[in-house]
């Protein structure tokens, strides 16, 4: 391909250029090799669940190989490698949920002296919603309470999770009639795994119940307490500035990236860059100062609480290196391209890992527990200083400006926005003048001409007054395109126009990582039960138009099963059954009020969500 197909940005086309010049590969030339796929493991109807194979389901219905060794069909193949999928997914959200638990927890105990309770309102607010009482109790009880309901999210003990209760009354009916209520997070993996253990659930829809049941753990329980802790620890994000592109990166200074999912490591990387002993170190190796960027989830975390610069989402992180201006990428885990170690090794750069879950052989890794965090982050921080003087100028080119971003709409920011109560929002939806909202989020794909889709389809919403919320990796997208500043809104339709000019803001909201995809859930939650009806009655819908990943597979499962229709830009691997495709693109309307429509081409994509969104409003009779 073409570099023009394979990026629409010319910050990424120039270090795709400057990679192939220098002789590195990249994700694009690993893409090519591995062209094409397996046939077979694109339809899903390979199983290599047990050694009796593996087998192969053959797609030309009569002929040979119809069923595996066991005697499963396409339907239980598909499924079952589905149902797998999406509890890697939901397992990665949750586990990285449950770290944030282990953190709140140590600091009551206190045994976490580099962590604290930013936001104490938050603290209280959330304690007293899970029942836990609050007058008279220091901080640290009430927080070392609030862990322990959490933990217990993740057991098998209870009959449903804790946050559940946000979702409104009919929703939860629907879930208890299909038997899909999530109970906790480890049970519905766990009993996933033994589903698709040979001579289990042999029957697709049964699978697939659970497949929904196990991503609704994720939404409702991983992901959310991920989202709401990380507020309480780091604190609740508000609206403010900041700049994206590859441009961020500094010439003069010492640039380092974090890259990864939880905050838990990345600020305290960047709490250390701040330090001044740290920042005088940088100055005596000839740097005018430590400029830290965020790649990928933990820089959405961090520009949503703390504004630091974005160099880029899930494509941009190879690229990133090779501007030959990193002296560090510091890594938690999820979406790290194993690959970096090896792009690393061509520059200055010190690639260096910071948890026991995600290693990477040939790289560096500081092991960073909650207990021993600042003093771990200072080491990294002085190992990437004292990398600077290594950096060789004459392999330096960081491309473009910067664009100017604006971020932090979380749900409380929104609401304040507004005036503090949803009304506001749902009288402009009311009157049309926003008529409906769609979240855009999760990845790149190289399959894809980088964020294409992803822009494409945002403007092509703003045109019909549709506001659009942004999370993960969608966010960079968004920014570059110009649509996280409030100028953005000329972009859009004169309804949604008006009501940004009104406000102050851009036509969409950057409201955080892909765990805060909770936060748009929870919106929906509010705005169903504000307006009295089911979330599958809201003129809302959801997309997902570059993914690749499980966890983006679980959010795409979790907002089907709330009531919200999700597009997806290319199908998961079930075409190979007619029955598991049948159920994802028909069939669960009539079962949870939503399903997923797979379309590639944007403009086409915008047309089919905004008929659902019109739909929904005839229905409420908006
Ligand atoms: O969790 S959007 S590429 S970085 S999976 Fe990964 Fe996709 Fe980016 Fe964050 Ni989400």
């Amino acid at each position: 391909r073409k570099i023009e197909e394979l990026s629409m940005w010319e910050d990424a086309r120039a270090m795709i250029r400057k990679a192939q010049a220098e002789g590195i590969e990249t994700v694009w030339d690993r893409l090519e090799e591995q062209t094409p796929h397996c046939r077979f493991c694109e339809l899903g109807t390979t199983c290599r669940n047990c050694t009796m194979g593996p087998c192969r389901i053959s797609p030309k219905k009569g002929g040979k190989m119809q069923r595996g060794v066991c005697g499963a069909d396409a339907d239980v193949v598909v499924a079952r490698n589905f149902g797998r999928f999406i509890a890697g997914g939901a397992a990665g959200h949750s586990d990285h949920g449950r770290d944030l638990i282990e953190v709140l927890a140590g600091v009551a105990e206190g045994e976490c002296p580099d962590y604290g309770i930013r936001d104490k309102a938050k603290l209280v607010r959330i304690a007293e919603e899970l029942g836990i009482k609050s007058e008279g109790r220091s901080e640290m009880d009430i927080a070392g309470d609030l862990a322990e309901v959490l933990f217990g999210d993740f057991g098998s003990r209870k009959a449903e999770v804790a946050f559940l209760k946000r979702a409104p009354e009919s929703r939860r009916e629907t879930w208890k009639q299909l038997g899909m209520t999530p109970r906790g997070v480890d049970r519905e993996i766990a009993e996933m795994m033994h589903r698709t253990h040979m001579g289990c659930d042999n029957d697709a829809p049964s699978t697939l119940i659970h497949a929904a049941r196990t991503a609704l753990a994720d939404g409702w329980a991983g992901s959310m307490i991920g989202t709401e802790l990380s507020d309480i620890i780091f604190g609740t994000p508000t609206p403010s500035e900041s700049t994206a592109n590859l441009g961020v990166l500094k010439k003069d200074q010492v640039n380092i990236l974090v890259h990864g999912h939880n905050p838990v490591v990345s600020e305290m990387i960047l709490a250390a860059a701040r330090m001044p002993e740290l920042v005088a170190r940088a100055k005596d190796v000839g740097a005018s100062g430590i400029n830290v960027g965020g790649l990928c989830c933990t820089g959405n975390e961090l520009l949503m609480r703390q504004g630091i610069p974005m160099a880029g989402n899930h494509l941009m992180t190879e690229l990133s290196i090779v501007t030959g201006a990193v002296e560090a990428v510091v890594v938690d885990y999820q979406c790290i391209m194993p690959s970096m170690v090896q792009i690393s090794g061509c520059y200055h750069t010190r690639f260096i890992t910071t948890s026991g879950k995600a290693r990477f052989t040939g790289a560096t890794h500081f092991d960073i527990h909650p207990e021993n965090a600042m003093e771990k982050a200072r080491e990294i921080v002085a190992l990437a200083v004292d990398a600077f003087a290594e950096r060789d100028a004459s392999r330096v080119e960081i491309p473009h400006e910067p664009v100017p971003i604006m971020t932090g709409f979380s749900n409380e920011a929104i609401l304040a926005a507004v005036g503090g109560t949803p009304d506001p929002l749902i009288d402009a939806m009311k009157r049309g003048a926003i008529r409906g909202v769609v979240g855009i989020v999760g990845c790149n794909n190289p399959k894809f001409t980088q964020d294409s889709m992803n822009v494409g389809l945002a403007k092509a919403l703003l045109k019909k007054d549709i506001l659009v919320l942004v999370t993960g990796c969608v966010t960079t997208a968004a920014g570059k395109a110009g649509l996280l500043m409030p100028e953005g809104a000329e972009m859009a339709g004169p309804g949604l126009k008006e009501v940004c000019g009104a406000l102050g803001i851009p036509p969409v909201l950057h409201m955080g990582s892909c765990v805060d995809n909770a936060r748009i859930l929870q919106l929906c939650a509010l705005l169903a039960e504000t307006c009295g009806v089911d979330i599958s009655d809201l003129p809302v819908a959801a997309s997902s138009p570059e993914w690749y990943s499980e966890k983006a597979a679980a959010i795409g499962l979790y907002a089907v099963a709330s009531g919200i229709e999700t597009h997806l830009g290319h199908p998961p691997n079930i075409l190979g059954s007619d029955t598991v495709t049948h159920l994802a693109t028909e069939g669960l309307e009539d079962l949870v009020g939503a399903r997923f429509i797979i379309e590639k081409d944007p403009e086409e994509a915008a047309e089919r969500l905004d008929k659902r969104i019109t739909a929904k409003r005839v229905g409420l009779g908006w």
